[in-house]
């Protein structure tokens, strides 16, 4: 039996190309910044969303991370989502790590943050609050249905952090989804921001690595904090050699798994007792919901996992299916046969 693997894009598995340019990579030691091949892929970073320079790090939670301790001091404040990653899968690291104080505002449905609850957030001067210093905004929205944020709606953002005097962090994990879907250019997905994290270990299918990207400045003070967490690594270019494939070869083929998470919602719509809402799937992750009351979440989740199909509960009846870099379209029409059966 096959097994079709949806939990998320982070199980892709390296491409034939990444392995070779592992094998091949010429390495030094990246704290020393010696490594010819960290050095091609933060440049090559750096170029492909407009800013000065990046930063390789271990993981999109390290990135983000690294952000949140380079912007903000201790008592600090973060304005952010309420379904963001940052707030609910980072296990709290920068109130942990930093002492940083998270804010959360309501994400709509779409992933937005409504510019007036962001507005409304925003400290006054005054001895009994913490000051305000950073917004964060997620782009693709995980947990809301992986929807794409707008280049008109992340500048209207950056203008009002302007206008604060506060600065403005993307974490886009997978900003690239986000600009093939919107038929846009990533730069213009993030021209506003101050700082941007994006993954190469999702959708782009590396075994590992996250890029911090923002001025020169920033990535030197960045460069320190991702050694205070111990993140500064040694022959690097191992993974490095795998991103530059990432970037070189990968973004552009994230519209098949686009048109494959679309055909997987479409066919989820056809089943009885599920339920979806087909103009939220616009990328590559298709949340649904179990609505008879046959069966529970756990015992849905059980059977697809018999059944040979790997899915993510992600509350009691709402699951998560994410379309990836290994998963064909008859892959797609097998998992629809099987939940069709599940769902019996
Ligand atoms: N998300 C993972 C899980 O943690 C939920 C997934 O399977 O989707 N930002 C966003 C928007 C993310 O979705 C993730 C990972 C991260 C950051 C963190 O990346 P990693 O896992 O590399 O630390």
């Amino acid at each position: 039996m096959k097994i079709i693997d949806l939990r998320s894009d982070t199980v892709t598995l390296p491409t034939p190309a990444m392995r070779e340019a592992i094998s091949r990579a010429e390495v030094g030691d990246d704290v020393f910044e010696e490594d010819p091949t960290v050095k091609r892929l933060e440049e090559m970073a750096a170029e492909r969303v407009g800013r000065e320079a990046a930063l390789l790090v271990a993981s999109g939670t390290m990135a983000n991370l690294v952000c949140t301790l380079t912007h903000c001091a201790r008592g600090e404040e973060v304005i952010l989502g309420n379904r963001s990653h940052i707030f609910l899968n980072e296990a709290g690291g920068m109130s942990a790590l930093g002492g940083i104080h998270p804010h959360t505002v309501s994400n709509q449905p779409d992933g937005t943050i409504r510019l007036t609850d962001i507005e409304a957030a925003v400290r006054g001067d005054n001895v009994h609050f913490p000051r305000t210093r950073l917004i964060c905004l997620e782009n693709t929205h995980n947990r809301c249905n992986g929807m794409a944020l707008t280049p008109e709606y992340c500048d209207a953002v950056a203008e009002l952090a302007r206008e604060h005097g506060l600065k403005l962090h993307i974490d886009g994990a997978r900003i690239f989804n986000a600009a093939v879907a919107l038929g846009v250019d990533v730069k213009d997905l993030v021209r506003g921001a101050d700082s941007l994290s994006f993954c190469l270990s999702k959708g782009l299918s590396a075994p590992v690595g996250s890029l911090v990207c923002g001025t020169r400045e920033f990535i030197t003070e960045a460069r320190r904090s991702r050694k205070i967490l111990g993140g500064g690594m040694r022959q690097a270019g191992i993974i490095a050699a795998a991103g530059i494939t990432s970037l070189a070869q990968m973004v552009d083929r994230l519209a098949q798994d686009h048109r494959n998470a679309r055909r997987l919602a479409e066919g989820v719509a056809r089943i009885e007792g599920l339920s979806i809402n087909l103009p939220e799937v616009q990328t590559n992750i298709v949340y649904f919901t179990l609505t008879g009351s046959r069966i529970t979440g756990e015992q849905f989740l059980t059977r697809l996992g018999k059944m040979g199909v790997k899915t993510l509960l992600t509350e009691p009846n709402t699951f998560r299916m994410v379309t990836h870099y290994g998963i064909e379209e008859s892959d797609i029409d097998a998992a629809l046969s099987v939940i069709r059966e599940a769902a019996q």
